[in-house]
């Protein structure tokens, strides 16, 4: 590894920023002041709540911060001073908090660890975390400004990929709102995830360039910067007490710059923080370089400093063994290991760590913080091993997010020590430690032993992350109770059976304040209106709108509601896309990341059997449901079924749509670069809820909850949780279809052949010879072949094996959306029994059952 920084010789600590190391890690508990100055007191007030209030900031910041007036500016610079405005608002809570957090009598508190956090739009989470909605868009109209068009100006920071992130998303929110002191920790990426466009039907990504026209919700700190190591070696020493000792030597470093957010909890005062770090060049650029002119030279170490958190890596489910993602992820936890020390007061007995904090691991990315600790407390801090793994194996908690085999990240031994030779050595002896204790434990199963270490030898040798979360550990749990009860049956199986204490189950949940509140306001007018306020931080107090499913009036209200909210998704599609939604049909919506598991074909495989059986004249118009089917959905960039899947639906969706012998009872939509924004107009719109993965492959889904609570039936199988969905609406009022996961094994294990179930399916074999004739491809007949062999001869998640089950079940949807009584009904029951899937219950169980954390 090229030395970027350090052309000194190879000092024990590296210099960082020429100067001082202040600089790098400045003082942060400050001197003592004097203060005689009574404002010093209450450092901020909160501007007036009222309309003129209000109008005052936003000139304040339009002029005074934007330095435009009102006549000159730009949407831009008015949607940033109303960021601004609203920002201020939230500011004295802020230091409140943080003074609470940091006062003298410190509270535990948690340390959320994920390298994905997908938050959708800030501006509107902030006006309801303030209650200022109704003020803002009067004191803008006195401006002649429409709060929707300043809305609509804010590009939504996509620092994820999808369920894992959105997840992280939601449970700050529910910490804040449930007052639980936390900071999150992360990457703020400079391209978050990709911007999808189809180019002829194709899936082509644009860069995310979401902080071009600047970021109002960022507070950069940089000289709270932290300096982080890579690469070098270690070498072997003897200290002063005569005990032999390991150094690390590193070869470059970089900078880490945190960016604070605000994380406002809902109208209690409350502000967490979350922190993001932004990596730089330990030196700008070489001047001499700069001047003899080779200008790319004299930038080289800048540019690969900052590639670190240059973008977001597009992946779901499957991570790359890219060893520009293990330095995101080391990058990230250094900076937040070291910053969290930090704030310990002078002179802290590190042994006391974990009465201080619970670091949550957020699935494996942020593992790499386990050593790292380990390497504090020994190198830096002079501990010996045993107790340094006292401290370390008291501080972490694992959040397992999956069950493919394929998106359990190993890291290969080479790789780790050559980036960071030293927690290889360090986790070489946790590992010989660990094979030790399985020995004890199950004397002569080598086999065991094997299977548990936590360096695997085969194909080559590697780091197994997932076991090394597991070893360390207070706590593992997985993300609803089937994938949790699958972890300790089979994927952690060996570890469940040395530790059955450590392995628990929350399952997910999600922000009823962004996905009914603002999303969904005319249901949660509904829900007010019908059962008073408080539901919204109480979600299950949704429970007193069942006797409501019976009462007529308010069905007919909720019926209205819903074909108002497909009216707003309407406009939005055609403002967004060009999309016209046609009115009066069901809306089916499959959106979620795209994934062979998921079975998007499986909902092709519908559509066409569908579309078949109307040309072909097997069924009338008039039998069927009118429907129109939502497509949203990314595929990782260098996965080839996903795309061409994609290009699939785009094509079948281009066929049917024109096609009017069909198209006034059939429409498949499919707009690009489906998001946290176009979630929040689609899922309040939906009336259906496909959610179909293979059962035992889909780790808990949270789609599935936001559809649920916003009155969408759901179509799926016995996955994630669904499980759970299904047993508290009631089987009467979920559509369940497929195989079991048992029963999915069980047909692996016979053998599975899928021309099996096309050769004696003829709706099945007419679905798939129509895709390989080439009627939807001009007649191309090889257009989709790689799909259709795929299908045909492998179908690894079994599509064909449940297609019957599933036409049938949509057979049964079709029946009860016939009935509008009994589907309303229904409807308004699954939100009634659906609060168990808030996150504030599911932090209230992390916080109690996990962390031991009292809410402030
Ligand atoms: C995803 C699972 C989902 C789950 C979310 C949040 C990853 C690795 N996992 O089923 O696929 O809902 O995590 O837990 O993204």
């Amino acid at each position: 590894m090229t030395n970027f920084v350090d052309d000194s010789g190879t000092p024990a600590v590296p210099p960082a920023i020429p100067g001082d190391e202040a600089q790098v890690l400045g003082d942060r508990i400050g001197p003592e002041f004097t203060v005689t100055n009574p404002l010093a007191k209450s450092p901020v007030q909160s501007p007036v709540h009222t309309v003129d209030g209000f109008a005052k900031q936003f000139f304040q910041e339009l002029n005074m911060g934007q330095g435009v007036s009102l006549a000159r500016s730009t949407v831009n610079d008015q949607y940033l001073a109303l960021a601004r405005t609203v920002r201020n608002y939230l500011m004295a809570r802020w230091l409140e908090s943080n003074h609470r957090i940091f006062s003298a009598n410190r509270p535990k508190m948690v340390a959320y660890l994920s390298a994905e956090y997908l938050l959708g739009r800030q501006l509107d989470n902030a006006l309801l975390a303030t209650d200022l909605g109704k003020i803002a868009e009067e004191a803008l109209a006195s401006c002649g400004l429409s709060l929707d068009t300043l809305r609509a100006q804010e590009v939504e920071p996509g620092l994820g990929n999808g369920g894992l992130g959105r997840l992280a998303a939601c449970f700050i929110d529910s910490l804040a709102t449930m007052r639980v002191p936390t900071i999150g920790y992360g990457i703020r990426y400079e391209y978050g995830i990709f911007r999808q466009t189809f180019v002829d039907g194709a899936q082509v990504e644009q860069p995310d360039t979401w902080l071009a026209l600047g970021n109002p919700w960022e507070f950069p700190h940089p000289e709270h910067s932290v300096r982080v190591d890579f690469g070098g070696h270690t070498e072997k020493y003897t200290d002063e007490d005569g005990v032999e000792r390991s150094r690390w030597i590193p070869s470059w470093n970089v900078i880490g710059v945190p960016y604070n957010y605000m994380v406002p909890g809902y109208a209690n005062g409350w502000v967490n923080t979350l922190r993001l770090w932004s990596a730089q060049a330990t030196k700008a650029f070489d001047l001499a370089i700069f001047n003899s002119g080779d200008y790319a030279e004299a930038v080289r170490a800048q540019t690969f400093a900052e590639n670190i958190t240059k973008v977001l890596y597009p992946e779901d489910s499957t991570p790359q063994g890219k060893e520009l993602r293990l330095q995101q992820q080391y990058f990230f936890v250094a900076c937040s290991i070291r910053d969290f020390l930090s704030h310990l007061e002078e002179g802290f007995d590190l042994h006391r760590l974990p009465e201080r904090i619970a670091f949550q691991l957020n699935d494996t990315h942020p593992v790499i913080a386990i050593p790292e600790l380990m390497r504090i407390l020994l190198d830096e801090h002079k501990l010996d091993f045993d107790e340094a793994w006292e401290i370390t194996s008291h501080c972490f908690d694992y959040t397992c997010h999956t069950l493919l085999p394929e998106a359990l990240e190993t890291w290969p031994v080479e790789l780790m020590t050559n980036l960071l030779p030293r927690h290889m050595e360090i986790i070489d002896e946790i590992n010989a430690r660990f094979c030790g204790l399985v020995r004890d434990r199950f004397p002569g199963d080598e086999m065991r032993v094997r299977r548990m270490s936590i360096i695997t030898d085969y194909p080559s040798r590697a780091v197994r992350m997932a076991h090394l979360a597991t070893v360390a550990a207070g706590k593992v749990n997985g993300v609803a109770e089937l994938h949790s009860q699958l972890l300790r049956d089979k994927v952690l199986v060996d570890f469940a059976e040395l530790w059955p204490e450590r392995f628990t189950n929350v399952t997910n949940g999600i922000t009823p304040r962004r996905f009914i509140r603002l999303a969904n306001p005319r249901l949660s007018t509904l829900i007010t209106d019908a059962i008073g306020v408080g539901w919204l931080t109480d979600l299950e107090r949704l429970r007193e709108l069942e006797p409501f499913a019976e009462d007529e009036d308010f069905r007919m209200a909720f019926r209205e509601m819903k074909t108002a909210n497909k009216q707003d998704f309407s406009k939005v599609l055609q403002r967004r896309d060009g999309i016209i939604l046609p009115q009066g049909h069901m809306l089916d919506c499959m959106v979620k990341r795209l994934h062979e598991y998921k079975r998007q074909s499986l909902k092709l495989l519908h559509i066409v059997t569908m579309y078949n059986r109307l040309i072909t004249g097997q069924v009338s118009k008039e039998e069927i449901t009118p429907r129109t089917f939502v497509f949203g959905a990314k595929a990782a960039p260098g996965y080839y079924m996903a795309k061409e899947t994609i290009r699939l639906i785009n094509a079948v969706g281009a066929t049917i749509n024109a096609d009017d012998r069909v198209n006034d009872v059939m429409r498949v939509i499919f707009p690009p670069n489906y998001n946290v924004t176009l979630a929040e107009h689609l899922i309040p719109a939906a009336d259906l809820s496909e959610q179909i993965s293979q059962a035992g492959k889909e780790a808990s889904g949270t789609g599935n909850m936001k559809f649920a609570l916003n009155g969408a039936l759901t179509i799926g199988t016995d996955d994630g949780a669904n499980v759970e969905i299904r047993r508290l609406v009631g089987q009467e009022n979920f559509f369940l279809f497929g195989m079991t996961e048992p029963e999915v094994e069980a047909l692996a294990t016979k053998g599975y052949v899928p021309s099996e179930f096309y050769e004696s399916n003829p709706d099945l074999k007419a679905a798939i010879d129509l895709i390989a004739s080439g009627a939807f491809s001009g007649g191309d007949a090889s257009a989709f072949e790689p799909l259709v062999s795929n299908l045909l001869y492998e179908d690894r998640f079994m599509a064909l094996a449940d297609y019957e089950s599933y036409l049938a079940t949509q057979a049964k949807v079709d029946q009860m959306y016939a009935d509008q009584v009994a589907w309303t009904r229904s409807a308004i029951l699954n939100i009634a029994r659906c609060g168990y899937f808030s996150s504030d219950r599911a932090m209230h169980e992390y916080t109690t059952q996990i962390w031991g954390i009292q809410a402030l």
